[in-house]
């Protein structure tokens, strides 16, 4: 049927609800209706394999065609030039295409044992900033780490990644486990540099980030609360980080630390870093300053067009609905995860601003569980490795909405910057810092309560 229609007789209902209000207000707790829409009117229900790879389901024709061909460009393998189709790889690469490391547009996990890195990738950087108040690159391996190159070239390291567990107990004495990683840089082309600090990253979900992005910096900014003036014990801070295309800091929000402004900007970074394909953003190989570097050609290993392209794509892609959002279990979970605090960064529900270019994600009522702020999660977590505004103890809060859906889309359970937690209760027992009073609370539930928290993570 017209969706428009339908939106027409809810809306002529809506009216005869609103006649009726004064004998039966319950009809109109709007809250509890618009819960199950994650993503606002772009959202959509699929409890499957392709939960996270649907568009937009309100997308005009003429955006919908953008967003197939944004579709084809992330799913595209790049090989080494020359060749006719998608040529450019390397010379240094971590994988070959954006849909090897955001499995279904999911998120991507650490190497099993003796696995090589499929779907993370390691940061880098040496003490002090760059230029722009960033990173400061290693010498002689910049920002990232390519454990990869084309044929010819070497590789800047292997990574060697190992656990230790340790075991800790719930008030109730119900053992369980984390596991500590470590990671180890083996092979390197050249020694590696005094004092280099690593942040291993796995792949995060990339749905939902357009209306992330429409949130309007204001809404953002009036949550953080550098100083805790309100004394929760909670903070939040912005990141603010380098626009390439304003040439100035402007508030970051994507990224493990919110360390990009725009989807269009991370894109055109993961091409540059992730793949060796350089674009009008990033118009330099990632191998430039090493003795290895050899100019191939002038031009751009991809045009404009498909760069924007996959950012349309990746700002178009919907989110999916809740599923079980009213059994007694889920509503029970979800006092608790208030009562935990957790709420405080997790902050549920959020309006996109008005966009009247771009109706889809304008004046939304999305349901994403972030406050995009950066938040000290305690030494456990931390990867002492700065990142602009955010301290080598800051990450920034990640959507929880589809968190539900993780192990039906990715096939694991793999949580955190690094994939180290197995479970979302491992993932929440990893807290600390800010979170700390969070994860002691949840240390001291029943097991029925510390269920049903999870019944309500597995219902985003
Ligand atoms: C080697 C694996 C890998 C490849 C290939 C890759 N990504 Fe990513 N992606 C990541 C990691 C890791 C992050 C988190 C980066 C960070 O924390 O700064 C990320 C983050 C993102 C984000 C932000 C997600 C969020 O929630 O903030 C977007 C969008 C994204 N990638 C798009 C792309 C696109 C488009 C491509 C292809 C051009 C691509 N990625 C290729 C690993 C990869
Ligand atoms: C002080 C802010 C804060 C509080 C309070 C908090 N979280 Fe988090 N949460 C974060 C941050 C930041 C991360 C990412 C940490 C990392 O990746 O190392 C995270 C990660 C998670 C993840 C994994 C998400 C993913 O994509 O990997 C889950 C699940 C989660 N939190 C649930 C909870 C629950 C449940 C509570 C309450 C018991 C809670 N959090 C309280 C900030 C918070
Ligand atoms: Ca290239
Ligand atoms: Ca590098
Ligand atoms: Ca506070």
């Amino acid at each position: 049927m017209n969706k428009k229609w339908v939106a027409g007789i809810a809306f002529l209902l809506t009216g005869i609800i609103l006649v009726d209000a004064c004998r039966k207000p319950e009809e109109l707790v709007e809250e509890d209706h618009n819960e199950w829409l994650t993503g606002g009117s772009q959202t959509v229900f699929d409890r499957g394999a392709s939960a996270f790879g649907h568009a937009f389901p309100f997308l005009s024709a003429d955006k919908a065609r953008v967003h197939e061909v944004g579709d084809l460009a992330f799913e595209a393998t790049f090989v080494t030039a020359p060749a006719r189709l998608n040529p450019g790889l390397g010379p240094l690469y971590n994988s070959v295409s954006c849909a090897s490391c955001h499995i279904g547009d999911g998120r991507g996990k650490p190497p099993g044992p003796g696995e090589a890195l499929l779907s993370m990738l390691i940061r880098v950087s040496v003490p002090g900033t760059d230029a722009h108040g960033g990173p400061n690159p290693a010498p002689g391996f910049g920002g990232q780490l390519q454990q990869r190159a084309i044929v010819g070239k070497q590789p800047e390291a292997q990574v060697q990644l190992s656990y230790q567990e340790q075991t800790y107990y719930f008030a109730d004495q119900t053992p369980y486990q984390l596991r500590y990683p470590s990671y180890a840089l083996v092979n390197s082309y050249i020694p590696l540099p005094a004092g280099m600090m690593l942040s291993p990253r796995v792949a995060p979900p990339v749905f939902g980030l357009g209306l992330l992005e429409a949130i309007p910096e204001q809404t953002i900014l009036a949550m953080a609360d550098e100083n805790d003036r309100d004394g929760d014990g909670i903070s939040g801070k912005a990141n603010m980080v380098w626009d390439v295309q304003a040439n100035r800091r402007t508030l970051g929000r994507f990224g493990w630390k919110a360390g990009q402004p725009t989807l269009l900007q991370q894109s055109a970074a993961a091409y540059n870093e992730d793949m060796g394909i350089t674009n009008f953003m990033f118009p330099q190989e990632s191998s430039y300053g090493q003795a290895q570097h050899e100019l191939l050609s002038q031009e751009m290993d991809i045009s404009d067009s498909v760069l924007h392209a996959v950012g349309f794509y990746i700002r178009t892609l919907a989110v999916p609905g809740r599923r079980n959002a009213n059994t007694p279990e889920v509503l029970r979970g979800k006092s608790i995860f208030t009562q935990a605090k957790c709420a405080s960064c997790h902050v549920p529900s959020v309006r996109t601003g008005v966009n009247v270019s771009f109706p889809e994600i304008s004046n939304q009522k999305i349901f994403p569980y972030t406050d995009l702020l950066l938040h000290d999660m305690g030494d456990e977590l931390a990867d002492h490795r700065p990142e602009f505004d955010a301290n080598g103890n800051e990450w920034r809060t990640p959507p929880l909405w589809g968190v539900g859906l993780t192990r039906t889309v990715n096939g694991h359970n793999n949580f955190l910057h690094d994939g180290r937690a197995r479970t979302l209760l491992e993932a929440i027992m990893w807290h600390g810092g800010e979170a700390a009073y969070s994860r002691d609370y949840v240390k001291k539930l029943a097991k029925p309560d510390r269920d049903a928290l999870i019944r309500f993570l597995e219902s985003l």
